[in-house]
């Protein structure tokens, strides 16, 4: 079976690009997924946003079954979910986690993460270029790239 990179984003992603753009920019979540696609070549790009915690678990156990490797934005999930967590410790694969603001320049109680428990690598107030960069990492530790 073909591996597929997921990419997967948490609660009110859904909005990039269309409210707050002086923090997350004017790309939307479609943009960002053709422009992993483009970084990603012949290996196919699994994108899904869910606002719920339970909805983003289920995608990763998902990715357990065919994913190469996962990049994560979960959003305020981020700062919360020991759920979260514990799904991608099941994950054998490459954990890219993705913020597009730099969470350390903010509120600090952004700057504690449960995904950075877990993660092989973290990509951090690079904007929406952060999801590609993530997802050459991805290529890279899984020799494709
Ligand atoms: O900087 C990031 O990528 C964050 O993961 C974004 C989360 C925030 O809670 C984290 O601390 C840092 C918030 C996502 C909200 O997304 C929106 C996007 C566009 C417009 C409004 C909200």
């Amino acid at each position: 079976m073909a591996k597929r990179i997921y990419i997967l984003n948490g609660p009110n992603l859904n909005l990039l690009g269309k409210r707050q753009p002086d923090i997350y920019g004017h790309e939307t979540l479609d943009d960002v997924t053709a422009a992993c696609r483009k970084v990603a070549g012949e290996v196919e790009i699994r994108a899904e946003q869910s606002n719920f915690e339970g909805g983003l678990v289920e995608l990763i156990h998902e990715a357990r079954e065919d994913g190469l490797g996962i990049a994560i934005n979960a959003g305020a999930y981020t700062h919360t979910s020991v759920a979260i967590m514990d799904a991608l410790n099941t994950f054998e694969g490459p954990v890219m986690e993705v913020h597009i603001s730099n969470v350390h320049k903010r509120e600090s109680f952004r700057h504690h993460s449960y995904i950075s428990l877990r993660a092989d690598g973290i990509i951090v107030g690079c904007g929406t270029q952060g999801y590609e960069l993530a997802v050459q990492r991805i290529l890279r530790m899984t020799g494709q790239g």
